[in-house]
């Protein structure tokens, strides 16, 4: 439809869900704070106020559009409207910017900076503020401005809802269920909450000073690298056409003090060749079916919480991150001839649940700290490196060598595309299609020679896998393996990945992460000849004895 917005004639969507949403595609992002595409309209910032037709003003994100209005988004009316708005939330906001993680990447900042705020008409006030700074996710309400962003995220997105609003009028805060530490409550730390908060309330611990205290000491540093964080990074340094970036980071990481540095992706072809095999016996034992994966940690945790009856369904190898960690301590180890106690291994992620999963009791300490890569990318600004003039190094051997299907673990359906390649490389195929049969759910069916067809499912956002295990309990859907992301987009969604961290850019990372990927030699993980050398030196075959001891794992919280 043809809409008049400030005078010129734009053609939007006819399905376009508001008018915020229609101009935004035609380029024009009326400011807002409370906003998400993702979820239910708030309308709470009134920051997105337009006029219509000459005459009322209203939110933007509330007004369907309709053929022939006419808007305009910057009157001086509006502008002064907005400038009292954020005039009163700086009024009540703490205001630390310099010492704020988000400094920079804070849309109130931002906004503040450009209507030119440099004095307030409003005294500044004071109110009791929440704060939490030690767990994985840390909370400051001394710099919430209450937009509701976390608080949708948690329970329209994941719906885990272990935050809310508590208090009524100058005193309301969001706050975990019964005022409790989040690690005493429900959440699973997938940090969408901190993915969403526009301004620095809401962040992940920084564990950047370990690894400086880990290099200091001497200490045998060894770096691990997750599939999505080239991605983003690519992104974030503005590269989008670098495949050279994950050599670029092993030479940086060097340069400070690494040992070494290994490829997260090598162990995802492990963790695929090792649970297509599983899934292959289970298929042929007919018991524990439909397979889920489990290299999500804030998906197992989900499923303690809400699905235990699931529990013996999940795939019980280790995520590469883990499985990595055992490798590295038990064998790598050995073969340099260095301490398991004098390694600190440094696993850097796109995601804020790792950082839990590296502290599950399960996996006893094998992984030391657990970055983020918005940790990862403090490290590099602060070293001061160009990275673009970086000569990129190799991953080191035997642990970096990857196939295109262990990169894309990184984004939804990569896991079940990799296990998919193996049974490929075991079996005769006749033939693979994949399709979408619901929003964030993809179904791949795979027709063996003998006419039977494997039904695989790739599900992100914990609100959607409720959906697909009630549609599996119900017989609504027919499904053999489940692959499940917590995170919308996969890990290239994760809550540690950089700022915006929305829709738009996630999208963008799957399609850097796809090309990346498409350059690789090796298309299976059967190719990964260093990961099938693992099986001739320490594991035998899939499923051994040894496998098991150091690869799989168990929840039964
Ligand atoms: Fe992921 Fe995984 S893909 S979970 O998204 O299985 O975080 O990237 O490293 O462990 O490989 C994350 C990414 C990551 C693991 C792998
Ligand atoms: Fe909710 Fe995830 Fe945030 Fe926990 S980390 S409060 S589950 S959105």
């Amino acid at each position: 439809m043809k809409i008049k917005v400030n005078g010129r004639e734009v053609e939007i969507r006819n399905d376009a869900r508001n008018v915020l949403e229609a101009l935004r595609e035609v380029g024009i992002e009326i400011p807002n704070l409370c906003y998400l595409s993702e979820t239910s309209v708030y309308g709470a910032c009134r920051m997105c106020l337009v006029e219509v037709d000459g005459r009322e003003i209203t939110t933007s994100c509330t007004l369907m559009p309709r053929e022939g209005m006419e808007i305009k988004t910057h009157t001086p009316k509006i502008y002064e409207m907005r400038k009292g708005i954020l005039q009163l939330l700086l009024a009540s906001h703490d205001g630390d910017c310099t010492t704020c993680e988000m400094n920079g990447k804070c849309k109130l900042q931002k906004y503040a900076q450009d209507f030119g705020l440099t004095t307030n008409r409003f005294e500044k006030i004071s109110k009791k503020t929440i704060t939490d700074k030690n767990s994985i996710i840390v909370r400051d309400n001394a710099k919430c401005i209450l937009c509701g962003d976390c608080v949708r995220a948690c329970d329209e997105i994941q719906t885990v809802a272990a935050i809310d609003f508590a208090y009524r009028g100058f005193e309301a805060q969001v706050v975990p269920s019964f005022e409790e530490k989040l690690e005493n409550t429900e959440c699973v730390f997938c940090g969408q909450c901190v993915a969403y908060c526009p301004t620095g309330a809401l962040a992940i611990r920084n564990d950047v000073d370990k690894v400086y205290k880990a290099i200091e000491e001497g200490k045998y540093v060894i770096g691990m690298i997750a599939p999505a964080v080239r991605a983003s990074l690519q992104e974030e340094f503005g590269m989008e056409d670098d495949i050279a970036m994950a050599g670029r980071m092993v030479s940086i990481l060097k340069m400070i003090g690494f040992k070494k540095v290994f490829d997260v992706a090598f162990a995802a072809d492990l963790v695929a060749y090792e649970e297509a095999h599983e899934f292959m016996e289970r298929l042929e034992n007919g018991e524990k079916l439909p397979q889920f994966t489990s290299c999500c940690p804030g998906w197992v945790k989900f499923a303690e919480q809400y699905y235990p009856e699931y529990l013996p369904n999940l795939s019980s190898v280790k995520s590469p991150q883990m499985a990595l960690g055992a490798i590295i301590k038990k064998y790598y180890a050995r073969e340099i001839g260095v301490n398991p106690e004098d390694i600190v291994l440094v696993s850097i992620m796109p995601c804020t649940a790792k950082k839990f999963e590296a502290e599950r009791e399960e996996f006893e300490g094998d992984i030391d700290i657990v970055l983020t890569t918005r940790e990862l990318v403090k490290i590099f600004k602060a070293t001061g490196i160009d990275i673009k003039m970086v000569e990129p190094e190799s991953f080191d051997r035997p642990y970096g060598l990857s196939s295109q299907s262990g990169l894309s673990f990184g984004k939804t359906g990569g896991v079940l595309g990799s296990v998919v390649k193996v049974i490929e490389d075991k079996v005769n195929v006749k033939s693979v299609n994949t399709r979408e049969i619901a929003q964030g759910v993809n179904l791949t069916e795979v027709e063996l020679e003998n006419g039977k067809v494997v039904r695989g499912v790739a599900v992100f956002g914990l609100g959607n896998v409720r959906k697909v295990i009630s549609d599996i309990k119900e017989g609504r859907l027919n499904a053999d393996v489940v692959e499940v992301m917590a995170c919308n987009y996969g890990c290239i969604g994760g809550g540690g990945q950089p700022y915006p961290n929305d829709v738009r850019t996630r999208a963008r990372r799957a399609k850097i992460l796809k090309e990346t990927q498409s350059v690789d030699v090796l298309i299976s993980p059967t190719e990964n000849f260093h990961m099938r050398e693992l099986y001739t030196k320490y594991f035998g075959a899939p499923l051994s004895h040894e496998a098991h001891e150091v690869l799989h794992t168990e929840y039964k919280h």
